[in-house]
């Protein structure tokens, strides 16, 4: 028996080459500002995206929130698409942390245009909130690893711009978005004021995001990360894995993307499953089955009586199942997988 898992891109375990590469890292107390490698990390990162400062966080999770935090005051309001990730999988961290409100826009998989932006922007009045912020997922993890269009986030800034408001990317998958569109991560982030990117997803680095904007943003950010017990001292052994994961594991992101379309294809032939091939844009794939929630569609799998294997996928929506392709499978495993679903739902 054995497990496949498609559950997500951060099941990945770090290689036995990054590893070693984290084992040689230099070390200093990051606190201080004194670990080399973080500082390497950092600068790295903001080059890639072209911000004047970058700074490495424990998680995406607080990537996402410290610059939720540095764009905002208490009673702000923030629009993002109603799927986003920073209101649906960040436990209401942007009420609990920040103190800021909501106005969830109806995108297309995540992907919404300047026009519903504008729509809700709230008028200065001393009884409305005051709305401060505008975030964009790309690519876009419950729309189904969508990927936003460069044109669009253009058109986004322009009424970022016009309203005097703040533009946030929570870029975790951006460097899927920047492999699926051959668009550079930089290209991406000139239009944000912040911009928050995971090592630990299809990069395959064990823990850590980068968030990166300018001096004096990443300054106050510093400031809140300490205060939410986010300062870590030899946290180069970490970002150590970061740098190699950047360095060895961003172009392959094609496989991963190769192998989740040739994965929809396939599944898309099972008579109860309902995907459409033509959506999966990157390594994520939302689908159906006839009759089942998307809870019971990962019992029915995970189960190994019927095939000897056991296949372990998520929940998006009540509705909708996820699979995510990553570094840890590889085109047997994809095989077996399909094998798994047509044995079950055939
Ligand atoms: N996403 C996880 C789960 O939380 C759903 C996953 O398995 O995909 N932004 C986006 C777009 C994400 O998909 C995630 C993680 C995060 C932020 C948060 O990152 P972490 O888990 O490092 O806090």
């Amino acid at each position: 028996m054995r497990a496949i898992d498609l559950r997500s891109d951060t099941v990945t375990k770090p290689s036995k080459e990054m590893r070693e590469f984290m084992m040689s890292a230099e070390v200093g107390d990051d606190v201080f500002g004194e670990d080399p490698t973080v500082n390497k990390l950092q600068e790295k990162v903001a080059e890639l995206l072209g911000k004047e400062a970058a700074l490495y966080v424990p998680s995406g999770t607080m990537g996402n929130q410290l610059c939720i935090k540095a764009h905002t005051q208490p009673w702000d309001e923030l629009i993002c698409d109603k799927d986003a990730h920073i209101y649906n999988y960040e436990s209401g961290s942007i009420a609990g942390l920040s103190h800021v409100q909501v106005v969830p826009v109806n995108g297309n998989r995540g992907i919404f245009t300047a026009e519903q932006v504008e729509e809700v922007i709230r008028p200065e009045a001393y009884y409305l909130p005051k709305t401060r912020l505008v975030c964009v997922e790309n690519t876009h993890n419950r729309g189904g690893g969508s990927v936003f269009s460069l044109e669009e986030i253009k058109r986004i800034r322009n009424v970022v711009d016009k309203y005097n408001l703040k533009f946030h990317l929570d870029g975790a998958r951006l460097w899927n978005a920047s492999i699926a569109t051959g668009i550079s991560l930089k290209e991406y982030a000139q239009y944000f004021d912040s911009v928050s990117v995971c090592l630990s997803k299809g990069l395959g680095a064990p823990v850590g995001s980068v968030i990166a904007g300018s001096k004096d943003f990443i300054k106050l950010a510093h400031r809140y990360r300490k205060a939410w017990g986010g300062g870590m001292r030899q946290a180069g052994i970490l970002a150590a894995a970061g740098i190699y994961a950047i360095e060895n594991n961003f172009k392959r992101l094609a496989d991963d993307h190769r192998r989740a379309k040739y994965f929809a294809k396939e599944i898309s032939k099972i008579s109860r499953i309902k995907v459409n091939p033509d959506e999966v844009e990157t390594n994520i794939i939302l689908f159906e089955v006839d009759g089942l929630t998307a809870t019971e569609v990962c019992q029915i799998v995970k189960d190994p009586s019927k095939t000897g294997n056991s296949l372990l996928l998520s929940v998006g929506k009540k509705y909708l199942v996820r699979a995510v392709t990553h570094l840890d499978v590889n085109d047997d495993d994809i095989e077996d997988a399909i094998k798994i679903l047509k044995a079950h739902f055939n």
